[in-house]
């Protein structure tokens, strides 16, 4: 457990399930469930029961961002340091979440907006459900893009569609958003959840090394140069044909059965 009933945390057949859970209020982010979100990503990195991770949002919604209560001007005071707040909480989320060697899967649910939709695009396999939308709603009350936003929306979608999206703060509905390549895919709603953890367990099943470096890989390419990336590759592939995994890969494969996968993290 995280601790926290903002971020509800399960174990369940390797993978780590984490829901944020305050449905009443989209699952806005406070700072106590940035700290419980945290706490579940950190677990995922060390643990090594922990295989996969599995996150969505509990009710309606999958997350509405930041809990714009908590940035009520009508209360006085200074104004806030937002620079402070996205260094303290959300860069940190969006860290744990790209540097973690192990594949995170989301469930968009509902309804991702502001940061939520940010921290969504940033996990490796995106599945929504038909009726959800993503929003850049930050154009709507004076903010700009964050949680890896900008990054993410012009890398995958091209100058053009991120700009539109973000500066129109238009809903992009799941089925688009699967069409432009933000994401997997969009399965019927009544279908996301199982079609999401079918895939997280399968995801805990494999070769938990070769899956997180293949992560680290794929991540690294759009910075490299080819002849960096084809270093990259060899010696990621050394330390791979190292593991007990591969051995077992290639034995299985010549036994004709399936693989039986520990997921060790070490070669
Ligand atoms: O501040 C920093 O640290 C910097 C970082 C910023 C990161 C950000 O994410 S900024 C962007 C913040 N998020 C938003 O601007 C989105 C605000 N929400 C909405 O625009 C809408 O709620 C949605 C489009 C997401 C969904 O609309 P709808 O009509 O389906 O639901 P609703 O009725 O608006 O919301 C349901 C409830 O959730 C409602 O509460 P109530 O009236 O029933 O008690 C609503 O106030 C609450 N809620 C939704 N979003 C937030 C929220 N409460 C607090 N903060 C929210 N972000």
């Amino acid at each position: 457990m995280t601790g926290s009933e903002t971020v509800l945390a399960e174990l369940r057949d390797s993978v780590l399930h984490l829901t944020l859970n305050r449905p009443d209020k989209l699952n806005a982010f406070t700072e106590e469930m940035h700290l419980a979100l945290r706490a579940g990503l950190e677990r995922a990195r060390d643990e090594d029961t922990v295989r996969a991770v599995l996150l969505t949002g509990a009710g309606r919604g999958f997350c509405a961002g930041q809990d714009l209560g908590d940035r009520d001007p009508r209360r006085g005071g200074p104004p806030p340091d937002l620079g402070r707040t996205l260094e303290t909480f959300y860069n940190p989320t969006l860290r744990l979440i790209r540097d973690l060697e192990k594949p995170v899967v989301c469930a968009v649910n509902g309804v991702a907006a502001g940061a939520g939709a940010n921290i969504a695009l940033a996990c490796d396999i995106v599945l929504a459900a038909r009726s959800a939308k993503f929003i850049q709603s930050f154009a709507r009350i004076g903010l700009v893009p964050d949680a890896g936003g900008t990054w993410s929306l012009a890398r995958i979608l091209g100058e053009p569609r991120a700009k539109a999206l973000a500066l129109t703060a238009e809903p992009l509905m799941a089925e688009t958003a699967a069409d432009w390549g933000l994401i997997w895919k969009a399965v019927e709603d009544t279908a996301l959840m199982t079609e999401a953890e079918t895939l997280a367990r399968s995801l805990a099943a494999g070769p938990t090394l070769g899956l997180g470096m293949t992560k680290r890989l794929i991540q690294a390419a759009a910075g490299n140069s080819l002849e960096a990336q084809l270093d990259l590759e060899r010696d990621c592939q050394q330390i791979a044909g190292r593991s007990a995994d591969y051995a077992e890969g290639v034995t299985a494969f010549l036994e004709k059965r399936k693989p039986v996968f520990r997921g060790e993290r070490e070669p």
